[in-house]
This record gives structure tokens, sequence and C-alpha cells, in this order.
């Protein structure tokens, strides 16, 4: 096939990727939840298995011309199966959110009761979040995260006592300590529930033997597959040996919530064999090594902001991400500190910290990860740099003070956002960054 037809055919298109190509290679993408995916993945993404219908399964679909879409798919689940140790996989949701909705409906009626990690304490949006399809369409009751960041079990045990839920989530998307996979299981356990694993976040560390397995522990296990996997967008559902113990027709019900009673028709075929490739690098020693240097960095930036006077959640971390805690600075200070860091070459996301004192639109805190700048080769040393960068852009905007007032806080951002647009500092940074950077190649 030749090169170069999307510049030719749509060079709008083609432009702005080249533009976000150079934005990426120019800065840090410190967002925890994103990574950069290998040439390999990319051109299966970007492959002619788009082009074809196959819903059902492997050996079972309502289309034919599909026997090589079988091989693809087949191959995908082998290798999940072989990555985390379970007995059945469903690689077909298309992302992280369709893959827990199917969750519920395999195994949950309308109305019963299901336990997530609070939103504002690190939860995520689908384990039964307030205004979600999760909180309407079930009785959610949450379980939280203590003002030092951690969870007391014994009070998430007696929530589980008194509301006997039928689901129990165990991970999230900002908690920056190993997931309690043991702990959740004896409180499931004690209350009957299924106890689903949404490890998004730490997929890639579990393969690489850097973060616990759940599969001992749980009956069924989510992820998405482009977090620390680095793989493309999509989402994975596995049930355990646990769970096909505790129901001999969970993988069923999970394949048939899948599709065709539940959340989707045709799977994306593209991006099943992306995923198989990118399990397939998640194996090798390498991927091992990738696995530990994430965490390594991790803790080291930590430290160093630590250091220098930066309030870390739970006074550090266990894994991929930290969670600054800005409310030294008033409430919802995230919204300043992100576009500090934007404007200085790092892209980082406002976060909400336990007990928040502002809201989810408005954070008190930043969420910084190592997937990605780990990916393209930094180091320890290098941490102590990037946390030096952070504390000079908090410099410059920690005077600022969110107003009370909603209309006259968007006047606020809106004008701040002008303002530092000329800060000296910040693009001195964003110049040492880019520099920085030049040593640091994409994988494309
Ligand atoms: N949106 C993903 C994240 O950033 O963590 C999943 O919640």
């Amino acid at each position: 096939m030749k090169k170069d037809n999307l510049q030719k055919q749509d060079p709008e298109i083609a432009g702005f990727i080249k533009e976000e190509l150079q934005r990426r290679k120019d800065g840090l993408e410190m967002i925890p939840s994103e990574n950069h995916t290998s040439l390999a993945v990319l051109e299966a993404l970007g492959s002619i298995l788009t082009d074809k219908y196959s819903e059902g399964y492997p050996g079972k679909r309502y289309y034919a011309g599909n026997d090589i879409i079988d091989k693809v798919e087949n191959l995908a689940i082998e290798r999940v199966k072989q990555a985390f140790l379970v007995p059945h996989a469903n690689v077909q949701p298309l992302s992280g959110s369709p893959a827990n909705t199917a969750v519920y409906l395999a195994v949950c009626e309308l109305g019963e009761v299901i336990m997530g990690q609070n939103l504002a304490d690190g939860g995520h949006l689908t384990h039964g979040a307030k205004g979600t399809f999760s909180s309407k369409f079930y009785k959610s009751v949450p379980y939280y995260v203590e003002q030092d960041g951690s969870i007391d079990f014994k009070k998430v045990m007696k929530i589980a006592k008194e509301n006997k839920p039928k689901l129990i989530w165990v991970g999230a998307s900002a908690y920056p300590k190993l997931f309690p996979f043991k702990e959740m299981a004896e409180i499931a356990d004690e209350v009957g529930a299924y106890l689903v694993a949404d490890i998004a976040h730490v997929a890639g560390l579990v393969i690489a033997g850097a973060h616990p397995n759940p599969a001992p522990y749980v009956h069924i296990i989510t992820t998405t597959t482009h977090k620390t996997l680095r793989g493309p967008r999509g989402a994975i559902v596995m049930v355990t040996q646990k769970g096909l113990d505790k129901d001999p027709d969970l993988a069923k019900k999970i394949d048939k919530a899948v599709f065709p009673a539940g959340v989707q028709a045709g799977p994306h075929n593209h991006q099943t064999a992306a995923i198989a490739v990118a399990l397939k690098e998640a194996m090798t020693p390498e991927f091992k090594e990738y696995g530990h240097q994430v965490v390594k960095n991790a803790k080291v930036l930590a430290e160093a902001l630590t250091e220098k006077g930066v309030k870390i959640v739970s006074g550090g971390t266990e894994n991929h991400l930290m969670l600054l805690d800005l409310t030294a600075y008033g409430k919802g200070h995230g919204v300043f500190l992100e576009e500090a860091l934007e404007r200085a070459g790092i892209t980082a996301n406002k976060n909400t910290v336990p007990q928040d004192p502002s809201s989810p639109f408005y954070p008190s805190g930043v969420r910084l990860g190592t997937p990605a700048i780990t990916t393209r080769g930094m180091k320890e040393k290098d941490m102590k740099k990037i946390a030096e960068w952070i504390v000079r852009a908090l410099q410059e905007v920690k005077d600022y003070r969110l107003l009370e007032d909603k209309k006259e806080r968007v006047l606020q951002i809106k004008q701040f956002k002008k303002d530092i647009l000329n800060n000296q500092v910040l693009k001195d940074i964003q110049k040492e960054i880019k520099e920085f950077c030049r040593k640091f190649p994409l994988p494309y």
C-alpha cells in the first residue's frame, strides 16, 4: 500500500495529526491514563480489518467471511488468558465504560445495590457515580477514602453488611496505592457479592509484575487497553476461576451482555488485532522492565516533589500516579496548576483529592503519572528535573485564589488563561522542556 495518501487527499486532517505529533514531541504527557503506543500497534489499528462486520464470536458469526477475523480474535483471547492468568476473556468491548456496563447487565437486575469507590475519592464514573446510568439504574452505595488517602476497610465492611450489595468494585482512576484486592475480597465474600476489579489504570503493571494480579481474589476483571498496557483504545472483560466457581454461567452471561443482548453490535476488529499486538509486547522482558520503571519513576517524582514542599495524597505513591494536594492554596486550585503546567509543556489533569473541599469541576488537586514519559525512556534523574519544573510552575500560580461566585469564577478563569500566556517563567520552562524532550524520542 502506498504511503502519504492522507496528506494528498485530506491535508487538513493530515496537518492536525502532524501538529499533535509535534505537541507530543515537545512536551511531557503526564496524564496517568495516557501512553504512547508502538508503531506495530498503530499499524494493526490502521489496518484493513476495520472494514469487516463480525457480530458474534469466533466460530459463531452472523456474517460470512470471518475465518481470518476468528483467528485474530482467538489469538487476542489466548494472549489475555496467558497475560492475566484467567480462564475466560471477552476482547470486544469498545472501551472501558461499555465493558463495565456489560458487567452490570450480566450480574445485576435493575435497582439492585452496587458499591464502588466514591468518584471524588478517585473512583470511576461507571462505579456508581451520581448522575450516571450506574446510579440511576442501580442503587449506588459508595465507599470512601480517608483524608490521608487510605481506605478504612472496617467502614467498608459496615456499609456492605448494612446494604448487601450484589456487586462491589475494587479499582479506581485516581488512587495512588496498590488496589486492595485481598481486603475487598474478604468484604465481598462476607456479603456474597460479586467482586469486580477494574484494573484499567494498572493492567500493564499487573502483566509486568509491578502490581498484584487480582485474578485469585475477584470474580470479574475489566480493563481498558490504552493506559499502562500501552495498546490501542479498547477494553477487555475477564472472568476468573473464582468467578466460574461462584457462577458456572458467568462467562456466558458476560459474553451475552457484550453482544447481542447488551452494549454493542459489531466488534472493532482492527482494535482487537491491535490489542493482541499490545499484549504480545506486554509479555516481553522489556515490558517487565518498563512496568517496574514506571513505578520507580513515580516514586522518585513523588519524593522529589515532597522534598520541595508539595503535599502528595497518602504521602507518595505505590503505582504509576500521584495526586498533588493543593488545598493549602485554596479551594479548586487544580484549575490554575493544570493550566500553568500546560503552558510550561507538561500535560497533567486537575483532579479531586480525598474529601475535596471543592467540586470535580473545580478540584483542589492535580493528577500526575509516569507511564508515557517512561515509554520515552526517562529515568529517576529525569524525574528530579521534572519535579523542579513543576515546582517552578506552581510558584507562578500559587497566589491565585478561585472566586466563590460561579459567574465571576468563569470570567476569572478566562482572564487567568489569557494572562498566563504571557508568563515569562512558564515560557522559559517550556523552552527547557522542549530541549530536554529531544533526548527522548517517541516510539513513532
Ligand atoms: N478517563 C480515564 C482516566 O483518565 O483515568 C478513566 O477514568
